[in-house]
């Protein structure tokens, strides 16, 4: 039995994401990042730091989200080009700039959402973050201009790999400014195992449209 350890609006919705398109049957447990369950002695044993997604298959426990895909697609060899195709390296390239961007993400989550009280939220860090993700956003815009999917071979799991980023992405920097991601993000939607892996998590990431950085 395959058995993910989730949280919703979370990098693990790669993985989720990533089970459907492999038709493979899961077992999910979801998390509150709130409620100290991350940080229990169980999961520990799962991810070192307490984090999703972590994946239990085949008798053994994989943590980090570009790990997993990695793993996945070796294992059903689908969906990733194998060492010595074409486009391998592209393939590692994008699946782990998804973090490189994710990381900003985080931060900006972390800022507009997570620190309490309000007062200690750090507007230079919001403005410095978003700026951080707009470098990130452009080359991913570069990247998806004139291209279906990430890879010139088509669908791929580094594909999946963006399924979270660029869900969060819009609520940190205007949709309209980046047509070809958010036009990718439509077609993604339309495949059967994406709008699976979205009803399964159910419901929006945040509770509001979008996240202005407040004035001074
Ligand atoms: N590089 C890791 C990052 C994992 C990560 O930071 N996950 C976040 C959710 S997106 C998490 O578990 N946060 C909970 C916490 O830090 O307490 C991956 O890609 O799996």
């Amino acid at each position: 039995m395959i058995h993910l350890h989730h949280a919703r609006g979370s990098r693990s919705f790669r993985v989720l994401w990533l089970l459907e398109e492999l038709g493979l049957s899961y077992a999910l447990t979801e998390y509150d990042f709130t409620d100290g369950s991350l940080r229990s002695p169980e999961h520990l044993a799962r991810s070192p730091a307490g984090k999703v997604p972590a994946l239990e298959i085949d008798g053994g426990t994989i943590f980090e989200s570009g790990a997993i895909v990695q793993v996945l697609t070796e294992r059903e060899g689908r969906l990733a080009p194998k060492p010595g195709e074409a486009e391998r390296t592209a393939f590692l390239e994008w699946l782990h700039f998804a973090e490189t961007q994710a990381i900003c993400l985080q931060n900006l989550n972390i800022q507009h959402n997570f620190i309490r009280p309000e007062a200690a939220r750090s507007i230079p860090t919001m403005k410095l973050e978003t700026k951080r993700l707009v470098v990130t956003a452009r080359a991913l815009e570069r990247r998806l201009t004139g291209r279906d999917h990430l890879l010139d071979g088509g669908f791929s799991a580094a594909d999946c790999m963006f399924g979270f980023n660029v869900r969060s992405l819009g609520y940190f920097l205007p949709r309209g400014d980046y047509p070809a991601i958010f036009a990718w993000w439509e077609r993604m939607q339309a495949r059967p195992a994406c709008a699976r892996a979205l009803e399964r998590e159910g419901g929006e990431m945040f509770d509001r449209d979008f996240f202005e950085i407040p004035d001074a």
